[in-house]
Formats: structure tokens, sequence, C-alpha cells
């Protein structure tokens, strides 16, 4: 396979894989849009929300990473693809009118404001979220993002809501549905509010699977209404394509984030199968918005953005929702954007565990799912009466609380100052902390001289046997096996991922257990802290954990007679090429368990009689990069060197997995997927889905 020519292997793949690039699109003149009178709803809606946007993208040298797209103006078909023509008509005539006529027409809706220029903006708007759906569509880039104002997701039909005028995204889906005959598109709305607009718009239609989580405080919390709970599930033929996620407590973090990924989101998403993915991005759901109250770190939307990608052969645009604290959705932004261009992830930070209140939201929405999806059909179904406030106090949630209703406006405003000031101090360090460089070179490969040419030419190969290269002493092995080059070069790789003067990188081995014993060996004297090993195959070797050192999870074909251990996790796999079920339980125990952890470097061993299917690899190595800042060293037993090249295009990045079609997931997969969470859940606390087990227990 390694035979195999680098053009050749471009031109076997499918049409399409090949697609790269990410599409920046922004226009300063949709800062026109601003309030001219005194509203506190509305102020925080402000033009300097795109302008500091892309002052941060400057900052970081990401605008010349991106391809530019011009904005267009929707036309007035493409707004009437989801908006009535009567209510066009009212946005229209916004354009000629004084202030006063404004503000009159603005008091007509819901937490809205029109200005002379709203209605060029909203068009603005429309176009640049169109163009950014054909440059992926047409595969001009693979992904994108449309930095725009105003925002969509609460406008409707006939009403523009919650500073929304016309409904980019919905308006985007139901063009890519028209215009390229799409069967399922996923709308993923992680803005801290409701996209009611975008709900009521695809209520009954089964080809549009909205997902949306958001500040709900039992109904409390704005636009307040009885559909935005977890019930609501769609209706007529929509039944079971609506996902709502209700936040009844504010402070929710990373770990309730990707939780909520991991045990709802994408296990559906992967089963509807989407063949474009569309986000309402809104960063009020990050760490020190005024309207959301949560916690979220920017760096947590570079692992969100980093899921998604593994879906709709990687076709995902972004759309700018909301975001009022200027610093954390710049931020958050540069993350989403840096992830979109390949870039490796940052560290999620925190404690992984998700709170009780997230808990029970988490187990409602799988009840009441249960009955559309496959990969639910085995839930308990008893959904959970607000069990988090009869009972128990989640501290992290209630303590994000301000109190400010207990303020004169006076020292509410103040107050609110200060917060968005703390915010910035924390944002300031925390980036400084978490942004590592980008090392020069991002994969490095172990090869033979005859193989070298035969490698992407982004690609590090490394050929030396000198064992004085190696900086570190290796101690405590046979000196004849260390002396063995292979072993040599791999653990030279190794050391160049430890050291960050590579991402990743990959060797090949005839004794995948020992070079693996090797490799953790060379670890531990490196002084990693915590390795995340993941073995296809069959070990035959005892791998010591080194109380935490290592966690080893085992995913085998055989029966093992072992006894599972908090760090040494058996996964019997049988070999199966039905992806879709593998998908569950990398999204549904893999990840949770490897997100807990929190390692420091990911080896991952294709090893012997491995039983996943080419797709299966792919996914786990794809998605195990999010963790360990992308940190990555691959070993691959000499039988399994048919992979070779797929696995050094994802290390490298330019392979679009395509993860096969859909097939239904069966009941004993689910079913063993659910024990070993049942087994883990209290040791690794991202595997939690439910709020019962936990709370009996506390
Ligand atoms: N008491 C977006 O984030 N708040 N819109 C109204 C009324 C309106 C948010 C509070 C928040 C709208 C796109
Ligand atoms: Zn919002």
């Amino acid at each position: 396979m390694l035979a195999m020519d680098f053009q050749a292997l471009k031109d076997s793949l499918p049409p399409g894989a090949m697609a790269s690039g990410t599409a920046l699109i922004y226009d300063d003149e949709m800062r026109s849009h601003k309030l001219l009178w005194d509203d506190p709803v509305c102020e925080i809606e402000v033009p300097e929300r795109l302008s500091s946007c892309y002052e941060h993208l400057q900052r970081y040298n990401l605008i010349e990473r991106c391809v530019s797209v011009p904005v267009r103006e929707g036309t007035e078909d493409e707004i009437m693809l989801v908006h009535s023509s009567d209510y066009l008509e009212v946005v229209k005539n916004t354009e000629k009118m004084n202030e006063e006529e404004l503000q009159k027409t603005s008091a007509e809706y819901d937490s809205v404001y029109f200005h002379p220029t709203t209605y060029r903006c909203a068009k603005l708007a429309v176009g640049a979220t169109l163009e950014l759906v054909d440059a992926v569509m047409s595969e001009r880039t693979c992904n994108g993002m449309a930095l725009v104002r105003p925002p969509g997701h609460h406008s409707q039909r006939n009403a523009a809501n919650g500073f929304c005028i016309f409904n980019n995204v919905a308006i985007a889906a139901k063009h890519a549905q028209k215009k390229y005959d799409l069967q399922r598109i996923l709308i993923v709305d992680w803005d801290v509010h409701h996209g009611q607009g975008i709900q009521y718009i695809f209520d009954e239609d089964p080809s549009v699977l909205y997902f949306s989580w958001h500040r709900f405080e039992h109904q409390q919390f704005w636009p307040s209404l009885r559909a935005s709970d977890y019930d609501a599930v769609g209706q007529g033929k929509g039944k079971g394509f609506n996902i709502n996620v209700p936040w009844n407590k504010v402070g929710m973090g990373n770990a309730d984030y990707v939780a909520v990924f991991f045990h709802v989101l994408l296990p559906l998403a992967f089963e509807f199968d989407p063949e474009l993915v569309l986000v309402s991005a809104g960063y009020d759901s990050g760490i020190g918005d005024p309207e959301g109250q949560m916690c979220a770190t920017p760096e947590c939307f570079a692992h969100l953005t980093h899921f998604l990608m593994h879906l709709a052969k990687g076709k995902l645009c972004m759309i700018l929702e909301g975001g009022y604290h200027l610093r954390s959705l710049s931020e958050s932004v540069c993350m989403t954007i840096k992830t979109l261009l390949g870039d490796p992830l940052p560290h999620l930070s925190g404690e992984m565990a998700p709170c009780l209140s997230a808990l029970e939201s988490i187990h409602n929405v799988r009840a009441a799912h249960k009955q559309y999806w496959k990969c639910l059909a085995y839930e308990s179904t008893i959904p959970l009466q607000d069990l988090s406030t009869r009972s128990y106090q989640t501290g992290k949630a209630e303590s994000a609380q301000t109190g400010a209703q207990l303020l004169t406006p006076q020292e509410a405003g103040k107050s609110r100052n200060d917060e968005v000031i703390k915010t910035d101090k924390f944002l300031e360090l925390h980036m400084k902390k978490i942004m590592s460089l980008r090392p020069p070179v991002r994969t490095a490969v172990v090869t033979t001289e005859s193989h070298t040419h035969l490698l992407p030419p982004s690609v590090q190969s490394e050929k030396k046997t000198d064992a004085k290269e190696l900086n570190t002493p290796i101690s405590g092995f046979d000196a004849e096996l260390v002396k063995e080059e292979n072993v040599l070069k791999m653990l030279t790789v190794l050391e160049k991922i430890i050291k960050k003067e590579v991402t990743n990188g990959l060797a090949k081995t005839s004794v995948a257990s020992l070079s693996l014993a090797f490799a953790l060996k060379h670890c531990c004297d490196l002084k990693v802290q915590k390795v995340l090993c993941v073995f296809v195959g069959d070990m035959d070797m005892k791998i010591d954990s080194g109380d935490g050192k290592v966690l080893l999870i085992n995913i085998s074909a055989k029966q093992s007679e072992q006894s599972n251990t908090k760090y040494n996790i058996f996964f019997h796999w049988k070999e199966d090429d039905e992806t879709t079920t593998f998908f569950l339980a990398v999204a549904g125990f893999i990840l949770p368990v490897a997100y807990s952890y929190q390692p420091d470097l990911t080896i991952i061993v294709v090893g012997q009689n491995q039983s996943l299917s080419k797709n299966g690899i792919s996914l786990l190595i794809n998605l195990l990069q999010g963790l360990a800042q992308s940190q990555v060293f691959v070993l691959v037993q000499d039988t399994e060197l048919n992979l070779m090249q797929d696995i050094i295009k994802i290390l490298t990045g330019d392979f679009t997995p395509f993860f096969g079609s859909y097939t239904p997931a069966l009941k004993e997969n689910v079913q063993m997927i659910k024990e070993l969470r049942q087994q883990f859940q209290q040791e690794w606390k991202v595997l939690q889905c439910s709020a019962m087990v936990s709370s009996a227990e506390r």
C-alpha cells in the first residue's frame, strides 16, 4: 500500500473528498445597523460585535489563512423562502422611516430595533449566509464561517424577534434543499437562546433536524415558551426531528456542553446522517456573556466545532448569531475558525463532570426522543421531574448567578461592568495559557528510504537510525531490543511529539505490544503525566497503568479474562463494518472516558487482528485528535499496513473521512455500551447521561 502513489490516491478518492479550505465572509457594512434610542433590552447588540471579531482574527493571523468570500444582498425571492411578502414589505419600508417611525415599528415586535440601514444589512446577512452555503456545497471550500449582523434564529415568517430580522440559517437550509436537492440538513443552534424561529419553520419537516440548547430555567427565561422544553420534539411528519435541550440553571460549562454532544446531539446526528451541517453559532453561551450567564470557555467551541467536522463529509457552515461579551465572543470565534482550518485543538479546561441539572436535562431529552431514534431505543422512559431542584443543589451552577435583581439600576450597571472586566482579565490570561504555537511540521512518519517519496509533501519522514539522536537516554530495557532501528526511529518521532516539534506521528512496528511498552516507558522518562492509550486488536502483554499515568482502552474481538479497572478498560468489539454502531461506542463511551481523563498525549495502536473497519479506525483517530492538544502517536502493526496511507492522511489533516451509510444500531451493541457506561460512570463522569444513578449514590 505504501507503494501507492500520492497522486494516484488523490485520483482514486471520491469526488469532493479533497475539497479544502475555510471560507470567511465578512463585510464592514453590516456594522451600520445600530440602536438610535435608549433601550436596555437591545443595547447589547452593537456594531462592535463584528469589528471586535475581525480584529481578533487579524491578531491571530487567521484572516489570510481563510478564503475570503464577498458578501451580496439576499434577493426578495430568497427571503421569501421563509418570510411572507407582507413581512418583507414591513422591513423594506423601514428604510425610509424617521426615528419616531422606526421606534414605533420596532415596538411592534419583541426585543427588536430598526435603523434606516437595517433592511440593507439584513439582506447582506442573508446573502452572506447563502454565499457561504454555495461555497461549501460547490466544494470551492470545505467549510466556513459568515460573520453577520443582524442575527437570524429568532425571526419568524411574519415577525422580527430577539434582535433578528430575517432568519439567515432557515433561509440557507431552504436554499440548500432547493438548489442542491438535499434530503437531510442538520442545524445545530449553540446560541444560548432558543431559536424558536427555526423550530417553527421546520417543525413539521423531517428533512431538517434542528438541535438547540438554551437557557430555560423552567420557562422563566426569555422567550419563555412552553415549546422550548425537551418534550417539543417536532410535529406531524417532523416528530423526532426537533431536539431541545433546556438549561434549567445558569453556570453550565465545558463538561455540560460536551456531555450533551456525546449523549444527545452526536448519536442522533450520526443516525440522521446529514448532507450539510449549518450552525447557528451564537456565542452568548460562552463565559462572561451577560445574557447567557454560562461558563463555557473559548476552547470549548473548538471542540464542539471539531465534533461537527466529522459529519456530512465535513460540509460545515457557521453563521454568527448572538454573543455580547466582546472579548469572549471574539476569542470563541477565533477558536471556531482555527478549528475549521485544521489547527491542533487546545486542551479543554475545567473539571470534567457535568452538573446534576445538566444530567437531568440530558436524561429527559433522551427519554423524549427514545421512540424516534434507534440509538436511544433501549433507554429508560421515565422523565425526571426536576430532581435537582427538589432535593439537590449544584453549587457550581448557583454560584454563577449574580443576584443582580436585588440591585438598583446604577448598581446593576456597575456590577455588570465589573463582570465584563473580570471576564476580560480572565480571558487575557486564559488564552495565553491555552494557545500554544503550532508546531512547524504537522506529521512525522517513520519510513524506509525507498518509500519517502510516496509520502505527502507536508510529512516529515524519519530516516535516521543513529541512537545518539535520541536526547533522552533509555533506561531499564533490553539494550539489544532498543538498538533495533525501528524502535529507535519510533522513539525519535514520539519525542518530537512530546517536545511539540511536530503535532502527530506514525510508525509501523512488527511487535505492537512491545513497541507500546517502549513508547510508554519513554513517555514516563520524558515526564509525560497522563497518556491515553487506545489499543485496537489483540494485546499480548500487560501494561501497567502506573497509578493513572496510563489509561488503556483495549478494543478487541477476543473476549478477555481480565477484569476491568479504572485505568485498564477492555472493550469487546466484534468484527463489524457498521460504522454507525461503532460511532455510538466512540461518542457514547470512548470519548467521554477520554475527555474525563484529560490526557497529555494519545497513543493509538493498530495491532494484530484488529476488528474495526477502515471507517471505524478513521473515526477513532479523527475524534481522538480532539484530546491532548491533538498530540497523537499512532503505531501500526506491519500486518495492517493497508491502513497506513489512510491514517497518514487523517494525521496530516487533508482527508475528509466518509463513514459509510447509516445502518441501524444493534441492540446488543447499544446494550453493551450502556453496561460499560454504568460500570465506569462514577470514575469517568462525562459518561453520565442521567441524573438518576448518580443522585441515588450521592
Ligand atoms: N426581557 C440573540 O442572541 N432578550 N438574541 C429579551 C426581555 C432578548 C437574543 C429580554 C435577547 C435576544 C440572537
Ligand atoms: Zn442568543
